[in-house]
């Protein structure tokens, strides 16, 4: 049976990208560091009047965007979709508009069509589009909410439930609307965050009620059947017709959940282009945070914050090429794999796949290992067919044991970055359910 969720539970890793007006300033305002590390919520954290943020507009022109070049490093990145934050929330629409004249069409000197460039070429690079659409945080003025713990200028106050319904149908409901009928997107992404791990504070629960929860999952599904939807369209109690568990940024569970997931998060610490964030992750944790996820069923977002000009930074493009270099030698061991019931293992993660004629294949994903000496993968009773290093091709040696199988690990995996052996067994139907 298919599912309009299968493509991606299959593909696993895709982009995050934001981009907007705070891409220029990138965390400096008037020459000082932003006091929030994300750069997207400068307008919040400097407590910039709302005439004043929104002349950035005038200088929003990234000419060195081009959206055939982002698509290649997606691809090379061996990431499957890209999603962009179509309207964060300061309110800035990266196309244009008609229900808001605050969009890079009539308010900047770029006067291009950025998410039309980019479906476009998406299209042509065959990457699944998705949209960021901030649906309860705008900080336009027209109705939508902002935030109190950063934003304690007077002009900022949480609207009323009579405003934010005005922004709601007349902004949000419409706009939403504009993206599906101008871009087909194949998902939404929705943000709010809610305190669902009940530490008692609900951000957003007066704003995002049930009622407009469903309206807009009803205006989605009637417009565009199989575009997915995220759970963080709500997080106090996302609706059970959401299509996917989104957890918190950066949050890696030790445990899955029963709909299809993903873990959105950062290459460095902000998700906007920051000219001050230094602290870069290093390309073997970026991997091990896409292995950890999909051993559990899950997906990884990873974010890409381009600068003002529209570029990806040397240090985001090399991070991205190597984890698609690792993915061309051991992609089999994640796209299209499920989360083994074996659990995490000392010396790693395993996923599984079901292969023909009553194989299952097992990818030990080896972390922590010492070559030239053996692990055991506890929980299997039967002899492997065969095990092999999936990048080099070399057979591996194996023992059942009381406890499991052994594999012997060939002292040539000290030259290999995190490598992969899989291991196939017969009749273990039950260790990828
Ligand atoms: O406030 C936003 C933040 O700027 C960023 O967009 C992240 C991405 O998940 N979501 C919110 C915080 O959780």
């Amino acid at each position: 049976m298919t599912s309009r969720t299968d493509w991606f539970e299959h593909d696993r890793f895709g982009m995050f990208v934001h981009f907007g007006l705070y891409s220029r300033p990138a965390g400096i305002w008037k020459g000082q560091r932003n006091r929030h590390p994300y750069s997207e919520w400068l307008q919040a954290s400097e407590q910039i009047p709302r005439a004043e943020y929104r002349q950035l507009a005038q200088h929003f022109n990234p000419t060195r965007f081009d959206a055939d070049t982002w698509m290649k490093t997606v691809r090379a990145a061996g990431m499957k979709y890209f999603l962009i934050t179509a309207k964060h929330h300061d309110g800035f629409a990266l196309w244009p508009s008609k229900a808001s004249a605050y969009n890079v069409m009539e308010e900047t000197p770029f006067k291009r069509d950025i998410l039309g460039e980019l479906a476009a070429a998406a299209g042509r690079h065959g990457v699944k589009l998705g949209f960021y659409y901030s649906h309860w945080q705008d900080w336009e003025g027209t109705g939508g909410d902002i935030c109190t713990v950063h934003m304690e200028n007077a002009e900022y106050v949480h609207p009323t439930q009579a405003q934010f319904e005005d922004y709601w149908q007349n902004k949000c409901l419409i706009q939403i609307r504009e993206l599906i009928d101008n871009y087909d997107p194949a998902f939404f992404w929705f943000d709010s965050w809610h305190d669902y791990q009940n530490k008692g504070r609900d951000f957003t629960g007066a704003y995002l009620t049930l009622a407009r929860q469903n309206e807009l999952i009803a205006l989605i599904r009637r417009l565009s059947p199989n575009c997915l939807i995220n759970s963080r369209i709500n997080f106090t109690a996302p609706s059970d017709q959401v299509d996917y568990m989104s957890t918190m940024d950066n949050e890696f569970p030790d445990r899955g959940f029963a709909k299809p997931w993903e873990t959105s998060g950062t290459l460095n610490e902000s998700w906007g282009y920051h000219g001050l964030d230094f602290r870069w992750k290093s390309t073997r944790s970026l991997i091990q945070n896409l292995v950890g996820n999909a051993a559990l069923g899950g997906n990884y977002q990873l974010n890409v914050g381009p600068t003002g000009e529209g570029e990806f930074q040397p240090a985001a493009i090399r991070r991205l090429h190597e984890i698609g270099e690792w993915l061309r030698v051991n992609g089999e061991s994640v796209y299209g794999t499920q989360a083994s019931p074996l659990g995490t293992m000392p010396w790693g993660r395993i996923t599984c796949r079901r292969m023909d004629q009553g194989v299952t294949r097992l990818h030990l994903h080896l972390w922590d290992f010492t070559p030239a000496t053996a692990l055991l993968v506890t929980g299997v009773r039967n002899a492997p067919v065969q095990a092999m290093v999936l990048e080099t091709g070399q057979r591996v040696k194996t023992e059942v044991g009381a406890q499991g199988v052994w594999v012997e690990l060939p002292h040539e995996l000290a030259g290999l970055s995190l490598p992969v052996i899989a291991m196939d067994l017969k009749e273990e139907k039950e260790l990828c359910p």
